[in-house]
């Protein structure tokens, strides 16, 4: 398949919940811990240094940040970066809204047409990852899961990584997209299934 080049993404707006959110046809959201990769994916994505930023400051990434594609289908789909989860320097107090906040969004985003949940490729899936997992799939929440940081793991080491990540996360390998935003791994593959995802049709409309 022909390169499509990057996914052209314009930063809309942060908002605090799923009511703030602009409406959107389509959208697909990335979530994970603290850390795992979020913002240098949509980066790698966009193929932009800082659509996304990297590494913020905690108070920051507690919001929703929403991105909109620009393309020939109107109005634009949408991509939303989730807050991280399991960020240590997190107050409590904040620790526990996340949760509700996350929830709130995937269960109540209508335009949700797939979660990415990224794991650590070096660290591999953490209990609140399971966790986050186990949830998606109880809610039947369309889900994919992408390995990060590729690169970080010896080559000689990736075979079995791959497979120990698969059946920890409780999936086949195969269906675990590996990539590395900062080696461009895999880049184009997942571009071209987010924007297969963001041409699905609202399976409640009939139009
Ligand atoms: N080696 C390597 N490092 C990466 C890769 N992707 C992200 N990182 C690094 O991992 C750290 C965290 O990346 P972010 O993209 O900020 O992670 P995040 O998931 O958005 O984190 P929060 O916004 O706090 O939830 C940064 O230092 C990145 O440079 C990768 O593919 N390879
Ligand atoms: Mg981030």
């Amino acid at each position: 398949m022909a390169a499509r080049g990057p996914l052209r993404l314009k930063f809309l707006k942060s908002a605090p919940t799923v009511a703030d959110l602009p409406g959107s046809p389509a959208e697909v959201a990335f979530a994970g811990r603290s850390n795992v990769g979020k913002s240098s994916l949509i980066n790698a994505l966009a193929n932009q240094k800082r659509i996304a930023e990297v590494s913020k400051t905690p108070g920051r990434t507690r919001l929703l940040n929403i991105f909109e594609l620009d393309s020939e289908r109107e109005p634009h789909p949408t991509v939303v970066d989730l807050p991280g989860y399991g960020y240590a320097k997190v107050p409590k107090h904040m620790q526990a809204t996340w949760g509700p906040m996350i929830e709130d969004y995937l269960l109540d985003r209508e335009s949700l047409r797939c979660v990415l949940v990224l794991v650590d490729g070096e660290v591999g899936p953490t209990k609140l990852d399971v966790a986050m997992l186990d949830w998606v799939e109880h809610n039947e929440i369309p889900f994919q899961i992408v390995a990060t940081k590729h690169d970080k793991v010896k080559s000689s080491k990736r075979q079995k990584r791959k497979k120990d990540l698969a059946y920890e996360c409780g999936v086949d390998t195969k269906d675990v997209i590996w990539v590395s935003a900062a080696k461009g791994v895999n880049i184009d593959t997942l571009r071209g299934r987010i924007v297969g995802w963001l041409n699905e049709k609202n399976p409640d409309q009939s139009h």
